[in-house]
C-alpha cells in the first residue's frame, strides 16, 4: 500500500484532491495509524478512463464498489456523496435503493460470512447503510391524497430491519402512508398498530431463519377475525411455496419493486377493519 501522497503524485493532483476521491468514495483507502493507505491497483483503475457517457450498467458497477467501500469505512459523509452523485447522473431514489445500498449490503453480508471482515465491521456498515436510507427517505414522499395505510414490521426476533425500511419507502413512493414498526415486533403490536391505523394491509417482514414459529404466531393474531390483507417477505421467504406456507396472502417475488404491485393487488377494494 502507498501513502496518499504518492496516490496524488501519481494521478497528477494536489493532494487535497485525492483525499477528496477518498472522502467520495472515488478512490477506495484504509486508515492506519492515523494515515490514509491506498492500493496502487486502485490508483491505476482511476487512471484508466471511465466508461462511456451513455453506458450505464458500468457505471453502476463502479458506484456500486464505491458505496461498498463507504459502508465499509464507516464513512456517512463519503456514502452519501456517492448517492448523490448517483442522483445527479439521474437515477431514481429506488434505484439508488436497490440498485446500489442493496447489492452493496448483501456484498457485506458475503464478506462477513467467508471471514474477510467482522461482525464489528458488517454493524458499521449497517449503520451507514441506515442513515444514508434515512436521508433519501423523504424524497419517496408524495404529495396528495394516500392510497391507504400499511403497517410493516419485522417479526419477533428478527433484527434485520433494514429491508423493510427500503420496502416501506417503495410504498410510500407509490403514494401509500406506511408505518413501519422496524426490528423485532411483538406479535401483539402488530396487531395493535393495524387496529389503531385501521390498516388496509399488514406486511411481515423475515430475514434470518428459523423464525417460522414467530411468524405463525403473528400471522394467527392479525388473521383472528379480520379479512384485512396479509404478506409474508424477505430473504427467509424464497419462492410461492413458503410465502403460502406461512399465511402469506401471496408471494411477491423477491424484489421491493414486485411488493408495491402486490400490495396493490391484495388490497383490490379491501378496507381496513
Ligand atoms: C445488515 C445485516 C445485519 C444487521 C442488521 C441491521 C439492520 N438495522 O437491519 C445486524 C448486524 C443486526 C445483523 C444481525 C444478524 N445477522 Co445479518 N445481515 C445483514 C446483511 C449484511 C444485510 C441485510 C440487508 O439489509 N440486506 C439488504 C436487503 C434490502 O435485502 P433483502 O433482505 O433481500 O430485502 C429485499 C426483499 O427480501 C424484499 N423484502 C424485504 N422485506 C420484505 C417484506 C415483505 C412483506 C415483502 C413482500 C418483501 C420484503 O424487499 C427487499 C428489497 O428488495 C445480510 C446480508 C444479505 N445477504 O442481505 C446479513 C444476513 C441477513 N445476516 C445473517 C445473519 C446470520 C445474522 C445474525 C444471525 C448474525 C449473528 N450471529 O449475530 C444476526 C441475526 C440477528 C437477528 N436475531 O435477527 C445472514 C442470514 C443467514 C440466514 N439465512 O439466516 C446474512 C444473509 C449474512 C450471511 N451471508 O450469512 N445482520
Amino acid at each position: 500500500m502507498i501513502g496518499l501522497g504518492e496516490a496524488a503524485d501519481m494521478l497528477g493532483v494536489h493532494y487535497m484532491t485525492a483525499y477528496r476521491y477518498v472522502r467520495t468514495g472515488r478512490l477506495p483507502a484504509v486508515k492506519v495509524a492515523g494515515q490514509w493507505r491506498v492500493e496502487p491497483a486502485d490508483v491505476d483503475r482511476l487512471l484508466r478512463p471511465e466508461p462511456a457517457a451513455g453506458v450505464r450498467a458500468p457505471r453502476r458497477a463502479w458506484a456500486r464498489s464505491r458505496i461498498l467501500d463507504r459502508l465499509l469505512a464507516g464513512d456517512e459523509v463519503g456514502a452519501w456523496h456517492v448517492v448523490e452523485a448517483a442522483l445527479a447522473s439521474g437515477a431514481e431514489p429506488a434505484e439508488v435503493h436497490l440498485e446500489l445500498l442493496v447489492p452493496a449490503l448483501r456484498a457485506v453480508g458475503e464478506r462477513w460470512e467467508a471471514g474477510s471482515i467482522d461482525v464489528g465491521d458488517e454493524h458499521r456498515a449497517s449503520v451507514v447503510a441506515r442513515r444514508v436510507i434515512g436521508r433519501l427517505g423523504p424524497r419517496f414522499n408524495r404529495p396528495g391524497r394516500k392510497r391507504g395505510v400499511v403497517v410493516l414490521g419485522a417479526v419477533a426476533g428478527e433484527r434485520h430491519e433494514i429491508p423493510g425500511a427500503i420496502v416501506a419507502d417503495q410504498l410510500r413512493g407509490a403514494g401509500f402512508e406506511v408505518v413501519d414498526l422496524g426490528a423485532d415486533t411483538p406479535a401483539a403490536s402488530f396487531v395493535a398498530a393495524a387496529r389503531q391505523l385501521q390498516a388496509a394491509a399488514v406486511l411481515v417482514s423475515v430475514t434470518g431463519s428459523g423464525h417460522e414459529p414467530a411468524v405463525a404466531e403473528t400471522v394467527a393474531a392479525l388473521r383472528a377475525g379480520h379479512r384485512r390483507a396479509l404478506l409474508v417477505g424477505g430473504a427467509a421467504v424464497p419462492d410461492e411455496r413458503a410465502a403460502l406456507g406461512l399465511g402469506s396472502d401471496r408471494w411477491t417475488g423477491s424484489d421491493a419493486r414486485q411488493v408495491v404491485a402486490a400490495v396493490e393487488d391484495v388490497l383490490g377494494g379491501r378496507g381496513g377493519d
